[in-house]
């Protein structure tokens, strides 16, 4: 104990978090001891004295005490030692000394005027840039043989590289891994990786499904940021070096000058983690919150207004990053109200911006959300092509166009958005989504690495070149200087929300620093820092990551028919009409015949022509068409052939139970993971995938049954609608409860439930008598929890209750539905033939202890 308080007091800074606090080691920085460790000097010598060296090294202290239980800052170079230092302080330390191989990215030779000799910082005209360069966030990590073989050296051009290059060798250190011979070194692929968080000054979080805004709380930035630069540290430890911490809708609050000043300590709380702070603004500043008659981007006085905000930024954040914007979207304020174009309204932000090296995000999720759903040519996913190609080359150096994975919004699957290959003379960064607002809310696990990555590798082949979007993104493809990711994240005072979910903010980070890691090593080295290095523990987890995804996909929305959710609502749980007739244009356009919202040029919206011609001829036709987004391009008969010969009514009946059985299997799996992983988090997680593989069986019930009624062809396997086991909420003997009709009907088996009204004094109950075999069984329990009360459940067998549980879990809607559907899962019950089972549901507030149903089942095999 003693020890620890001399070392805590001599890093200037605790070990051990505040309790209660909100730490980076709740995430994967835990930095628990592992069996044999690499051997790594306990000295830690930092050569410079600026402030993200220094936290460099204590960051190494810190890490290094915890993994190896060694770990000391020491100031004299004495016996060997891990050093870190820019070039210029290796070359004073050591005469004699060179940079260790040294690489410039390609990129950088694009520009005439790049010269090794003069800092970044000096080149012109790409000054704005200079900031933003890969190669002034490279580091190398390697043994110096001629100088001390013992001592590991971390070198880099920047502090900010040395950060990089001290968490890198954390990394390996925490994983219980070892330092490559040849050393390790890296260069960041993009210069733009950063997260945005949909924060909003009152400190709710637009799709944040972690807690509250870290950053602010009744209309200001808060007092305490100690959590900010704790998420700063988890942003640093995987490459992000920017972070926009204010929702793009309702920003004009945020430029006003107390925001501001509470900005700069935000900016300053991240600062030392080379995290830099980026804001979105709202077009309509000058008129809402300058008190100027317009907004018109083009206007002299518009302009002079965000050249002054813009400098009073600068003299509050001097490494302020930049804007982002989101205009003529979904309410929003934006150029098109004066008849300008994006690129107008970028630039005048952007020249304000260049003067002091920040740059604009513009986003191109533009589109009309009310669209005339009769008419077939109209078509959402065309919008950001139709508005932003036509501009390419049109905006200023240092706007970068921000632009969503697939051309319609982060759903399970889409197509890659065309547009990547569509802006060739401007500036590119990809949106993707790390809170899961259509991918289960953090209340599914689904790892979305292995869809990025899709993503990343898709060839788009512009030119008919090899064109990846990851090399479009790196701006190899098209020689541009910046690009990037940008992962939506919304961290909230209990960060994800979710334990596993942190393996999507960890991968994102990872991936837009290289491309090219695959998401098994992702999952593998988060796993190994967050949960355990075990290599039983490390598999296991790695699995069910791998199986996730396709799992969510295939029991929400298959064949390209996107997330059947609730479009206009919840984004969470199955509601397969609600994305038709209203204008928000994620049509499916399921009818009697058949599914798919047509696409082509020859019969369709055109959408598929904005591909790249080889790409535009696949997705033309529908025998070419990948199977995973056929219904995204092609509207076809439930009968029509998929390329393995099944139809398509069929594969959607098969797909939902293969899911739904699949998220069943991430409980099993788990399950064997008992003993060898936290008992906390073991219990956590199991508890998680329990609900999911209940709600994965509320998502295939309702699409399955919804289709079975729309196209009145049967499942070839006899499931549809006849569930062994199962007994009906409405056919039961009941007592209090009344059946109801659910809305959408699909969310309920049947259609119908129980619910307990006020007039039967809140308690009610429906009982069943057992007809079949005697026997041990799981009794599962399908019921709704609604988010206005606890309403409370017992199950009775012959009178004798044998379980009872609180319905009190805060979902979305606030009536019966599939959001809101829950299973609780009695185990190993003994009944036999004529036994009394009864649910006695007592209402609270405005949950009525609805019921759907029961479901008697063999034992699971978990047991
Ligand atoms: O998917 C939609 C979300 C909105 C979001 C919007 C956007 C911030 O439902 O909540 O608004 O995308 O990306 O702008």
């Amino acid at each position: 104990m003693l020890k620890k308080i001399a070392f805590s007091l001599s890093i200037g800074f605790g070990l051990v978090s505040v309790a209660g606090g909100q730490t980076a080691d709740q995430a994967w920085l835990k930095y628990r001891p592992v069996n044999k460790a690499m051997d790594v000097p306990a000295r830690v010598v930092a050569l410079g004295r600026g402030p993200v060296e220094q936290n460099a090294a204590n960051e190494l202290v810190r890490g290094l005490h915890g993994i190896t239980r060694k770990g000391e800052l020491a100031r004299n170079i004495r016996s060997s030692s891990v050093i870190l230092g820019t070039y210029d302080e290796f070359k004073k330390k050591f005469p004699g000394w060179k940079p260790f191989g040294e690489v410039i990215p390609t990129v950088l030779y694009i520009h005439d005027d790049f010269r090794q000799d003069v800092p970044l910082s000096e080149q012109r005209p790409y000054q704005v840039m200079g900031r933003f360069l890969p190669i002034s966030e490279r580091f190398a990590i390697y043994r110096n043989p001629q100088l001390n073989s013992q001592s590991i050296f971390i070198e880099a051009r920047n502090e900010i590289g040395i950060l990089h290059g001290a968490f890198a060798l954390l990394r390996i250190v925490a994983s219980g891994g070892d330092l490559p011979p040849a050393g390790v070194r890296e260069i960041p692929a993009m210069p733009i990786r950063w997260t945005n968080e949909w924060d909003n000054a009152d400190g709710t979080i637009e799709r944040g499904y972690g807690g509250r805004s870290i950053f602010f709380e009744g209309g200001k930035v808060r007092d305490d940021l100690a959590p900010v630069s704790e998420y700063a540290r988890l942003l640093a430890s995987v490459g992000i070096n920017g972070c926009n911490v204010n929702n793009v809708n309702n920003a004009a609050p945020f430029l006003e000058p107390e925001m501001l000043r509470g900005l700069a300590r935000i900016a300053e709380a991240m600062r030392t983690w080379g995290v830099r702070l980026a804001m979105s603004v709202d077009i309509a500043s000058p008129q809402k919150i300058g008190g100027l008659a317009t907004y018109d981007p083009v206007d002299p006085a518009v302009k002079t207004w965000w050249a002054a905000k813009v400098d009073e930024i600068y003299k509050l954040i001097p490494d302020f990053a930049g804007f982002t914007v989101k205009a003529d979207s979904e309410g929003q304020p934006g150029p098109a109200s004066y008849g300008r174009t994006p690129a107008d309204a970028a630039n005048v932000l952007a020249n304000a911006l260049q003067l002091h090296g920040g740059v604009v995000l513009y986003r191109a999720f533009v589109y009309n959300h009310h669209l005339d759903w009769n008419d077939p040519k109209a078509d959402r996913a065309r919008a950001a092509y139709d508005i932003f190609h036509p501009l390419d080359g049109k905006f200023a150096p240092n706007v970068i166009v921000q632009v969503k994975e697939g051309p319609i919004d982060f759903q399970a699957r889409e197509p890659v958005s065309p547009l990547f290959a569509g802006l060739e003379q401007t500036n590119g960064a990809m949106e993707l989504q790390i809170t899961q607002e259509y991918l289960g809310q953090q209340r599914h696990l689904v790892y979305i690495a292995p869809m990025w990555k899709q993503v990343l590798d898709s060839a788009l082949r512009a030119d008919s070149r090899s064109t990846p979007v990851k090399e479009i993104l790196e701006g190899k493809s098209f020689h541009r200087p910046l690009g990037g990711m940008v992962g939506v994240a919304c961290v909230g005072r209990d960060w994800l929300g979710s334990p596993m979910a942190m393996a999507n903010l960890y991968a994102f980070g990872r991936l837009a620093w290289d491309p090219n890691l695959t998401p098994e090593q992702i999952a593998d080295e988060w796993t190994k820092q967050m949960i355990g290095t075990d290599p039983e523990v490390v598999a296991t987890v790695r699995k069910m990551l791998m199986q996730s995804w396709p799992a969510y996909e295939r029991y929400t929305g298959p064949l390209g028919l996107q997330t059947l959710t609730d479009i206009t609502g919840s984004h969470y749980g199955p509601n397969v009409e609600a994305s038709e007739n209203n204008g928000w244009g994620q049509w499916h356009r399921a009818d009697h015949e058949g599914v798919g919202m047509d696409r082509t040029v020859a019969t369709g919206t055109g959408y598929a022509s904005q591909y790249p011609p080889e790409l535009a001829k696949m997705y033309e036709n529908a025998a070419t068409t990948p199977d995973d987004v056929l219904l995204f391009f092609h509207h076809v008969p439930y009968t029509y052939k998929l390329h393995d010969g099944k139809t398509v009514i069929q594969y959607i009946y098969d797909s939902h139970y293969q899911g739904a059985e699949e998220a069943s299997e991430l409980g099993k799996e788990w399950a064997t993971l008992k003993g060898k992983v936290d008992a906390k988090l073991f219990e956590d997680v199991r508890a998680r995938l329990e609900y999911q593989a209940g709600h994965a069986i509320v998502w295939r019930d309702a699409v399955v049954q919804y289709f079975l009624k729309l196209s009145g062809i049967l499942d070839e396997r006899g499931r549809a609608r006849n569930y062994a086991g199962r007994l009906e909420a409405e056919d039961a003997k009941l007592s209090g409860y009344k059946a109801i009709d659910v809305q959408p009907w699909e969310d309920a088996s049947r259609g119908k439930a129980v619910s307990c009204p006020q007039e039967a004094q809140n308690a009610c109950s429906a009982e069943w008598t057992w007809s079949g075999q005697p026997g041990r069984f799981d009794i599962a329990v399908q019921y709704f929890d609604l988010q206005g009360g606890a309403a409370k459940y017992s199950i009775l067998v012959n009178g004798k209750s044998i379980a009872a549980w609180t319905a009190d879990d805060h979902f979305p809607s606030r009536r019966p539905n599939g959001d809101n559907s829950t299973r609780y899962t009695v185990r190993g019950v003994d009944l036999k033939l004529g036994d009394a089972i009864r649910v006695e549901g007592r209402a609270e507030g405005s949950d009525p202890a609805a019921l759907d149903y029961i479901e008697i089942k063999a034992p699971d095999a978990r047991d």
